[in-house]
């Protein structure tokens, strides 16, 4: 059990990958879950669960979430690249209609699933501390920098509370050398999402969701001692192995903290407006 339990919480996109994580955990925190699952009919893994379905964007599958919730943890939406009139369907209209049914269930607080592709092309000899300007690597990256101010717009007007988790690289281990740098273990991001449904917030905080990787591109420093989170997971335990690797990125991904991201769609240096046809 953890200080989160008996809290009432709705999980989005609790048929994804990060979802599938969650759920257990969530639960063995002694969280009261109700899990909405998209499109996916989910089967409840507890008495502790309920489930939902529907498409975010329709009012009333956002009310059978986020009826009776006190918390949402925010996971749905597109989480790759896509073209942009996809993104903005999954990630922006959906967000609203979902903030907006925080507002009628008088939901206390939103955890919104940022990602560092917000701010994918920084360079990779940047460290970024967390008001680090946005720079994103595309529709995806953006539609997270705006996500991220709707949290701040939806406490600033409405009083809602809101966590951006600026999630890196969540899988079960790092399995490449950008994963150095950007990997955040099972374990850890348990560790940020209970943090940040428990943990008191001053209204609006954005951190970045990373284990505790010495190559680190972010300084979590102060926003992960504000909420109280404090990783216990290291992409360096692989760092041998990963070394000993090609690295698969292309040679302009490989500068870019966003990686593979940054190059789809994108125009080289010397075919800009204005740049010498070499
Ligand atoms: C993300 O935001 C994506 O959802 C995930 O697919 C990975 O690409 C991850 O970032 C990453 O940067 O490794």
């Amino acid at each position: 059990m953890s200080e989160a339990a008996g809290i009432r919480v709705a999980l989005s996109g609790a048929g994804g990958q990060i979802g599938a994580v969650l759920r257990p955990r969530l639960l063995d925190a002694g969280i009261v879950l109700r899990s909405g699952g998209g499109p996916t009919a989910l089967t409840p893994l507890s008495e502790a669960e309920t489930v939902t379905t529907g498409d975010l964007r329709d009012p009333e599958a956002v009310d059978r979430l986020l009826e009776g919730a006190e918390v949402l943890v925010h996971m749905a939406g597109t989480s790759v690249e896509r073209p942009m009139p996809e993104v903005i369907e999954n990630n922006l209209v959906a967000l609203q209609a979902v903030y907006e049914g925080a507002r009628r269930h008088a939901v206390r607080r939103v955890i919104f699933a940022s990602s560092n592709h917000a701010f994918g092309m920084h360079s990779v000899n940047d460290r970024l501390d967390i008001d680090a300007p946005f720079r994103p690597d595309g529709a995806y990256g953006l539609s997270k920098a705006w996500g991220e101010l709707m949290g701040q717009m939806y406490w600033d007007r409405h009083g809602i509370e809101g966590v951006a988790i600026r999630i890196g690289s969540a899988l079960p281990r790092p399995t490449e050398f950008r994963h150095l740098s950007t990997w955040l273990g099972h374990d850890d991001l348990t560790q940020l999402v209970l943090r940040s449904i428990a943990a008191p917030i001053p209204g609006y905080v954005a951190v970045w969701g990373a284990s505790n990787n010495p190559r680190s591109y972010w300084d979590n420093s102060a926003a992960a001692a504000a909420i109280g989170y404090r990783p216990t997971q290291s992409a360096e335990d692989w760092a041998e192995e990963i070394l000993g690797q090609e690295n698969p990125l292309d040679p302009v991904a490989r500068t870019l903290q966003g990686g593979s991201f940054t190059t789809i769609d994108y125009t080289p240096q010397d075919q800009r407006p204005g740049r010498a046809k070499g």
